[in-house]
């Protein structure tokens, strides 16, 4: 009876572990909205708690006709944004998405993505976790 009790202890410890995956939080999140429907600019903090490094693979959010991952790079002096498929966050670290360098970019942004409302985004991980995150609309100013 005895063993029969601490089998099912750890079955339960099995079961309980991936649970505690979710090691990625996002802070600081917010969108640039601008006029005429141009595409709205996404920031934010990711902050990897975990002991190994995980992958950003993607964002969703039914307030953009798409959402992609962007890098704002300088060429001869001008800026120059491209395409990234994946970003990893080291271990035990941070990684801003900021205007300048890594952003989200909402092409077609719907009605909801007007400043001083909030937005909800998917990002989707390597590991096949997803969090949602509240984003904070403000205007062209960043205000
Ligand atoms: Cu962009």
């Amino acid at each position: 009876m005895k063993t029969h009790l601490l089998e099912i202890a750890a079955v339960a410890l099995l079961v309980s572990a991936p649970a505690q995956a979710a090691t990625v939080t996002v802070k600081d999140a917010w969108f640039r909205s601008l006029p005429a429907r141009l595409p709205a600019g996404g920031y934010f903090t990711l902050h990897n708690g975990g002991d190994k490094a995980i992958t950003l693979t993607g964002a969703e959010s039914s307030a953009c006709g798409m959402l992609m991952l962007h890098k704002t790079e300088s060429a001869n002096g001008a800026g120059m944004m491209v395409d990234v498929s994946t970003v990893a966050i080291p271990a035990r670290s941070n990684l801003k998405f900021a205007p300048g360098g890594y952003h989200l970019m909402c092409m077609d942004p719907a009605s909801a993505m007007k400043p001083g409302r909030t937005v909800s985004v998917t990002f989707n991980f390597s590991d096949g976790t997803k969090t949602h995150v509240p984003f904070q609309v403000k205007n062209a100013k960043g205000e």
